[in-house]
């Protein structure tokens, strides 16, 4: 796949092509700046690489889940549905890469392994499964949701089955016909599989920890005059997009359920279930802040969950009880639904946890045959893919030390003791709890300026002071404190994995933040710290 030689001392190392990782290396290649992106896999795309699971599909409509860097490209790209599926999403990916002659720097199969700051040299030595790099400045564009969390399960070792991962999906056909499968998870990956699965295979199980939350994505072909009209004025609609709370057009609600008549706020939710997808979390503003508004929309959900599966046990099982929009909100095709199908079974962990996995067996509240095992567990989210390689930065500090007391970093794009190390949407910035796209584009648009402005002002080693590191994780924590999610235990604090420090990642509010980001650069990067030498 390698087209050119890797180049070993180049200004900079990307690691990871996907989102995030391509459009980097275009920013600085056209800046002039030797780069390289390092990717573990043959083929780039990150998530929608990874992720080919039946039904993966993008829940961010995909006129707003798409680049916005290039007015040619987005004219140009035209999205067949109203929310893209996986094969789309990386083809969509390829073509930037080829439209924009980025693959000849990218070198694939290529796992970085180490990563260590030299404080004498000030440069990055970054070791992989090929070779060593040095380089000025290291970017992780690693991703948000890369390492998957494997479930501590007894016998799951041995089992002798074909064992799956939405995570890591095979690229050829999987043929799960006249097959007894089991899932294990219920997030939006298992929300997104079961119902495709279940078409074709003769019993599913699915055993669920927790259940989530889901709105119909009422997905269809892409509506010709939509497209159009907002193409017509993409730049516009990209902007409002930016002034809304979680970086999406249709999470615009002003009104308050609190201040509002009840059949008039039944109606309106009735409308953002049956059209806004992810957007009905938003679709009224109290509903992320005030838990008795919470509490009315959550209900609303709870009733529509009763009313389309019909056995009311399957149903109250698949009822969840905490804050809607706490854990990660799903959007799905026909999932609910699926329960009413004779060839489907719900196993509710909580009352009968899965004691041990045979060779060819799931032991729950009895035992099941499968000929299949699917995990759909998650991931180590936000932090995982920093964390599970060494990173070094000054006096031989590991990354994943440092934050063993729960991941702090300077915006979510530098980390104290870690110099000239960027990371693209990492902890402390809205990306998951954003639009990624948009996002990511955001960091590495950042990232480039600040490389540029570090050069025009003869700069060459930057760094976040600690105190404006602890003092914006205090203001993440703080707004998350205003907001429903602090009180849910989701992956957005860590609590998906055994032994994770408990700490809220994500800052709430793409605007606020937007403003902060601006404020910060256009005060000489305030909070960042240049050229010390010796800390
Ligand atoms: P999620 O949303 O983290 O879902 C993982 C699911 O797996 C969730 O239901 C977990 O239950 C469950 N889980 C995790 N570990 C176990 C064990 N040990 N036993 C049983 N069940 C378990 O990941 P997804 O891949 O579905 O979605 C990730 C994001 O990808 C998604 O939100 C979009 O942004 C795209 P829990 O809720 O932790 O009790």
């Amino acid at each position: 796949m390698n087209q050119s030689r890797t180049l070993l001392n180049p200004d900079v190392v990307i690691v990871g092509a996907g989102v995030a990782g391509i459009y980097m290396l275009h920013k600085l290649k056209n800046m002039g700046l030797t780069t390289v992106v390092l990717e573990k896999s043959d083929e780039l795309g990150g998530t929608w690489n990874w992720n080919r699971y039946p039904g993966a599909r993008c829940d961010i409509p995909s006129l707003e889940y798409s680049y916005q860097f290039d007015e040619g490209l987005q004219q140009d790209w035209n999205w067949s549905e109203k929310y893209s599926g996986q094969p789309e999403i990386l083809e969509y990916l390829n073509h930037v890469a080829d439209r924009f002659d980025l693959r000849k720097d990218i070198s694939f199969e290529e796992e970085v392994l180490e990563a260590k700051f030299n404080e004498e040299s000030s440069l990055w030595k970054i070791k992989t499964n090929k070779e060593n790099y040095e380089s000025k400045f290291c970017i992780f564009a690693t991703g948000c949701l890369s390492v998957p969390n494997k479930p501590d399960i007894e016998g799951l070792d041995n089992f002798e089955g074909q064992l799956l991962s939405t995570s890591y999906w095979p690229r050829e056909e999987v043929d799960l016909s006249n097959k007894n499968v089991a899932i294990i998870g219920t997030g939006s990956s298992s929300i997104q599989t079961i119902p495709e699965i279940a078409k074709e295979i003769k019993n599913l199980y699915v055993f669920q920890r927790t259940p989530n939350y889901s709105i119909p994505s009422n997905n269809g072909p892409m509506d010709k005059e939509v497209e159009a009209d907002i193409k017509s004025r993409y730049a516009e609609f990209r902007k409002e997009n930016w002034s809304s709370g979680f970086g999406i057009a249709s999470d615009t609600g002003e009104a308050f359920i609190s201040e509002s008549d009840i059949n008039e706020v039944n109606g309106q939710l009735e409308e953002n279930w049956k059209s806004n997808g992810l957007g009905f979390f938003g679709g009224y503003a109290d509903i992320p802040v005030d838990p008795n508004a919470n509490e009315v929309a959550a209900d609303f959900v709870r009733n529509k969950i009763k009313e389309i599966v019909k056995d009311p046990e399957t149903a109250e099982k698949l009822i969840p009880k905490y804050h809607i929009g706490g854990k990660r909100l799903c959007v799905d095709t026909g999932y609910f639904e699926t329960f009413n199908r004779e060839n489907v079974y719900l196993i509710d962990l909580h009352s009968n946890p899965i004691n041990r996995i045979g060779e060819s067996s799931i032991e729950a509240d009895k035992e099941y045959d499968i000929d299949t095992l699917i995990l759909a567990t998650g991931f180590d989210a936000m932090t995982g893919a920093l964390t599970s390689l060494d990173i070094v930065g000054r006096n031989g500090i590991i990354l994943r030390d440092q934050w063993k007391q729960g991941a702090k970093s300077y915006l979510g794009l530098g980390i104290s003791n870690f110099p000239n190390l960027f990371t693209i949407t990492g902890p402390g910035s809205p990306s998951v709890l954003s639009n990624m796209m948009p996002s990511i584009e955001q960091h590495v648009n950042w990232i480039t300026d600040c490389i540029g402005w570090m050069i025009d002002n003869n700069k060459s080693v930057i760094e976040s002071s600690l105190a404006a590191e602890e003092e914006w994780m205090d203001l993440v924590n703080e707004i998350a404190g205003m907001t429903i999610f602090k009180s849910t235990e989701s992956w957005y604090n860590g609590s998906n994995i055994d032994n994770k420090a408990k700490a809220f990642l994500p800052f709430i509010g793409v605007p606020v933040y937007a403003e902060k980001l601006e404020e910060i650069t256009s005060n000489n990067y305030q909070g960042f710290i240049f050229d010390v030498s010796n800390k």
